[in-house]
């Protein structure tokens, strides 16, 4: 007999999200340092739509019609555009009412990967009681798509993705749980007591560290500063 509940299964790189994508699916996409939370402050700013771009080339089309751009390799702002990717680029009123074209190096990759989804929607730990609660409420598959580094696996969108199985599964019978997901969740019991310590070696809170970006890791991982869910509707991401 076919199983009704939903599932939940986490995809570690945007690379195998050929191999998990389904046609009913809620995408999450994750990228906690720092594209989904940068995405989440700009909207908590009131940004009107970030369409997110996969290369610089596309960026700077945008920014030579006279866009507002924010763009981002290897964790540096790039020359010539008006934002980088740190949620502190986005707060304050300079966003109210703004179209941002964003493109980063793995974040906005994941977005172009799944944007044709059932459902797109951008999750980060600044969001997650709103996102998860939402989750719920819809009773969908949900497939959380971490980004990653340059299609690796990434330990911080890892823990993140363990953090919202475990919310959402916790006293809830109703989802069947994927192996991916359910690896994360072990792995989110062993971090939740203090993430910013449980990692401190991974290789991005490192590389962030080195371009002395501490105080974004620091903001990236406090939980629940905003209750907005950005989702992706006809080529741009917009407040839900
Ligand atoms: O790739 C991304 O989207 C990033 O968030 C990378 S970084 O945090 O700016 O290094």
């Amino acid at each position: 007999m076919e199983d009704k509940k939903p599932k939940i299964d986490a995809c570690f790189s945007p690379f195998l999200y050929p191999v998990y994508k389904d046609d009913n699916s809620i995408v999450v996409i994750i990228d906690v340092l720092r594209a989904t939370s940068a995405i989440c402050v700009a909207f908590e700013y009131g940004v009107e739509k970030i369409i997110p771009v996969a290369t610089v080339e596309e960026a700077r089309e945008y920014k030579q019609k006279g866009f507002l751009v924010g763009a981002e390799r290897n964790g540096l702002p790039l020359n010539g555009f008006d934002f980088g990717n740190s949620p502190f680029n986005y707060m304050g009123d300079h966003v109210k009412g703004k179209t941002i074209v964003l493109t980063t190096t793995n974040g906005t990759q994941a977005i172009e990967a799944a944007k044709n989804a059932y459902k797109v929607a951008i999750g980060s730990f600044l969001n997650i009681d709103s996102l998860c609660n939402w989750l719920i409420k819809e009773n969908k598959n949900i497939l959380l798509l971490c980004s990653g580094w340059k299609n690796k696996f990434n330990l911080e969108d890892a823990v993140f993705a363990g953090a919202v199985t475990d919310k959402i599964s916790q006293g809830n019978e109703n989802y069947k749980l994927g192996d991916g997901c359910l690896a994360l969740k072990y792995l989110y019991q062993l971090a939740k007591e203090n993430p910013n310590k449980f990692l401190s070696h991974s290789s991005h809170k490192e590389r962030l560290a080195a371009l002395n970006l501490k105080e974004d890791v620091r903001y990236c991982l406090t939980p629940n500063q905003t209750k907005v869910i950005p989702i992706y509707k006809d080529g741009a991401l917009v407040k839900m």
